[in-house]
């Protein structure tokens, strides 16, 4: 046999598995249909090393789960209109449709590079009318039944990019894309009424199978906060504590909430100062201003005369714009009221409860819940994106485009940048803006706003159920069969705006009577971030970016993916490491020359060890990639291969150790198992083995594991592993490999079967 040469079988597998069609998922097979979801990909130009991590690591459980008999859907689609390519074809003076298509056609290729189970059969794209003809499609169910609206609201209003951006797009008070301060502007946009899913978006939390982190970002997103309304004269206020009524000494307003008040002059200025300034949160807010309205209000209950002040620290948009001072009991309001030499009044705190029933009985203010989670913007003054499907006309008001005119296709333009007046660029489309009103017949026009792109991915999982379908988004038979999406990996950056706006859309699917599940994701994992090998963000300017296309040319696809897999705990991710991915390298070439028959030393026959090790590793290697733990499963197939190697083995022997090699280095196993042991069938649809009980049983203790004296975890193994076996397995667990990064060992002690220290500086 020759040597190992992953450019020689790689694309011969590829190809193979293709024209099997080994990857397309079938309907109605009488398996439990199992949809592994990630994020499909913006068709940005390139893959990044960040696409392996997120679509590689994946499909390792992708393999596993069609070897325990699972018809397993592991599906691809480009999330393809948005601002950025818009942007990068202004840049290029390309079109932005062009730009686009390219881009796919290029990273289709590099994503077949990975060799991962893709079913490219159903891939799904959201710039295809006949994808987006759906999305045009459930803007209308929701315009009919008043989930869609158009509303004249102080957007967020990207002067740079000339766009409205949700305040989701907003960060720190600039844009999220170009980082531009960003301003208010009053425009009438389209709305989608998240709103009225706020509590079913928090109580539906404890039903998912999500980190904890997520969940808890989506709670403080919505910020759910339940008080009471209460009036002091003419202005309202919000409180999460009305047992303080009687400690409040100011009211206070936002500058938006002052305008409609009688004001003094100075606090007229204030307001024209402070108002465009847009505070996301009370952290970003570096100093509280404000100036005394000239105005008292008088207290429900006592009667008394209370000041009121305009301040940058009341937000407009939470509760009513004004809020209830009592510095006594509230520290924001202390700092406030300090400053401006306000009074501060300690007093008895009142039964909450009864404060509630009292400003109800005297009909001054009754219980209320506030949320922080405003309707979800989404017209944008964009060229690149949804036509909103909507005609204006000057009798009727907007009226929807009727059902069998859909999809209302995106024009050619060649001139597609925006106005700066913040007309849409589908303005310039004047032929196409031409339209007949569907109520009365006269000449009307279109809506030139097209849709935010996570419109677009709101829905996506659900037409991979029935990605052809004419007829319907996806039949609900399909949708049945598959979803809700069993588990779904992704990038920890999606925890507020994707997974909520996908949230709302089934939910809202769910209303309507289209699907039949009220959650789209029943499981979510999220995965870390590669480093560039100096432990920093890669980036062009610093010089750190891994490429894949070179690592895949020096290396392989199945190396990268197993040092992908190998390098650290999926969920932490961690720094590239070339040396390490050398070592991998090095690791299949031993697999490769151990099949070749030049491993095998005879040694004494133990077949007791033999089975041993063989039934560890399948336990092992299948609950670690069934808990996305896809490195120990590496650093278990690394230990097996030690432990066999100076064995005589069977051809059984082989061929397990290949179909546990499968998942994690599916070409590399395919060609052992085909051209070196001969099988007609692909490794790939072998079953995952079973092991032998009574083999492990008596055969495992549990080391200690110390860093520089304080116990971090438990390795259980066979009492007599060797030392380099156990470090191997030690280094690269969660609960270690923090304690070891960007730090030097400096001593390992290993009492065997009992403790290992490792001191670190
Ligand atoms: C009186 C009070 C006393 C309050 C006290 C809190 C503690 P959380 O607590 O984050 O859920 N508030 C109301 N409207 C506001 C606005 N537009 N901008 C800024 N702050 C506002 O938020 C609710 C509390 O934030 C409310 O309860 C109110 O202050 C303030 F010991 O009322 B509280
Ligand atoms: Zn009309």
């Amino acid at each position: 046999m020759s040597k190992y040469d992953s450019s020689k079988i790689e694309k011969k597998w590829q190809k193979y598995w293709a024209k099997e069609k080994m990857h397309e998922a079938k309907d109605g097979t009488g398996k439990t249909n199992y949809m592994l979801l990630t994020e499909f990909p913006y068709p940005s130009g390139n893959l990044h090393i960040g696409h392996w991590y997120a679509f590689a690591l994946p499909d390792i459980l992708a393999r596993y789960l069609r070897m325990n008999g699972k018809n397993v859907l592991y599906p691809i689609g480009f999330d393809a209109f948005g601002l950025p390519a818009e942007n990068a074809a202004i840049q290029r003076n390309i079109n932005p449709r062009d730009w686009t298509e390219q881009n796919i056609k290029f990273m289709t290729q590099q994503l077949e590079s990975m060799g991962t189970t893709f079913d490219w059969a159903r891939e799904v794209r959201t710039i295809d009318p006949e994808y987006y003809k759906w999305t045009q499609w459930m803007f209308l169910k929701f315009f009919e039944k008043g989930l869609a609206y158009r509303a004249k609201t102080a957007a967020n209003w990207c002067p740079k990019d000339k766009t409205v951006l949700a305040n989701e797009q907003v960060v720190d008070g600039c844009c999220e894309r170009c980082g531009t301060v960003v301003e208010k502007k009053e425009i009438e946009q389209w709305m989608f009424k998240i709103t009225n899913y706020a509590d079913r978006l928090i109580d539906d939390l404890d039903k998912l199978d999500w980190p904890n982190a997520t969940k808890l970002a989506q709670k403080n997103w919505i910020a759910r906060s339940e008080g009471a309304l209460i009036k002091f004269g003419e202005i309202e206020v919000f409180t999460t504590r009305p047992d303080t009524i009687y400690g409040v000494t100011f009211i206070a307003v936002s500058p938006a909430r002052a305008k409609s008040l009688k004001i003094s002059e100075a606090a007229q200025k204030y307001v024209q100062d402070n108002e465009a300034k847009t505070t996301q949160d009370f952290k970003d807010l570096k100093e509280k201003t404000g100036v005394y309205a000239g105005l008292e209000v008088e207290h429900p209950l006592t009667g008394e005369k209370i000041p009121v002040w305009v301040s940058n620290y009341v937000l407009s948009d939470v509760g009513t714009g004004a809020l209830m001072g009592v510095p006594a009991y509230d520290e924001r309001d202390l700092e406030f009221a300090t400053k401006f030499k306000i009074p501060v009044k300690e007093i008895k705190l009142e039964d909450t409860k009864a404060m509630i029933a009292l400003v109800e009985d005297k009909r001054v203010g009754r219980a209320h819940k506030t949320y922080r989670l405003h309707d979800w913007l989404l017209s944008r003054q964009r060229y690149w994106g949804v036509p909103i499907p909507m005609i204006k006309c000057a009798t009727c008001g907007y009226q929807a485009v009727p059902e069998k005119d859909l999809p209302v296709e995106l024009p050619k333009l060649d001139d597609f940048l925006p106005a700066d007046d913040g007309r849409s660029p589908l303005a310039k489309a004047t032929k196409w803006v031409k339209a007949k009103c569907p109520k009365c017949g006269k000449d009307a026009e279109r809506e030139t706003d097209t849709m935010d792109t996570f419109v677009d991915s709101s829905w996506y999982f659900l037409r991979y159920a029935d990605p052809n379908n004419k007829k319907e988004f996806a039949a609900k038979d399909k949708t049945q069969a598959w979803l809700p999406v069993p588990m779904y990996i992704g990038g920890a950056e999606h925890n507020t705006m994707h997974l909520l706006y996908s949230r709302f859309f089934t939910k809202a699917l769910h209303d309507l009577g289209y699907v039949e599940f009220d959650e789209p994701f029943l499981a979510r994992r999220n995965h870390g971030i590669i480093l560039g090998p100096d432990n920093q963000k890669m980036s062009k300017s610093k010089g750190n970016v891994v490429d894949p296309d070179i690592e895949v040319a020096k290396y392989g696809a199945d190396t990268v993916r197993m040092y992908l897999a190998f390098m650290g705990p999926y969920e932490q991710g961690g720094p590239w490491n070339p040396g390490a991915i050398n070592g991998v390298h090095r690791f299949l070439n031993r697999i490769w020359d151990f099949f070749d028959g030049k491993g095998a030393k005879v040694k004494s026959d133990e077949s007791a060890r033999l089975d041993y090790a063989f039934s560890n590793a399948i336990k092992k290697i299948g609950e670690d990639i069934q808990n996305q733990r896809f490195n120990t499963g590496v650093s278990e197939l690394m230990k097996l291969l030690n432990e066999i190697e100076s064995y005589k083995l069977e051809t059984e022997n082989y061929k397990l150790f290949c179909k546990l090699l499968a998942p994690y280095a599916p070409h590399l196993a395919e060609e052992l198992w085909q051209e070196v042991l001969k099988n007609k069938n692909s490794v790939h649809l072998e079953s995952w083995p079973t092991y032998d009980q009574a083999s492990l049983s008596g055969r495992e203790v549990g080391v200690v594991v110390q860093i520089n004296g304080r116990m971090r975890d438990t390795v259980h193994v066979a009492p007599d592993i060797s030392e380099g076996d156990l470090k191997q397995m030690v280094f690269i667990r969660a609960k270690v490999k923090p304690h070891l990064d960007g730090k030097s060992l400096e001593k390992v002690i290993y009492v065997p079967g009992k403790i290992i220290n490792l001191v670190v500086k």
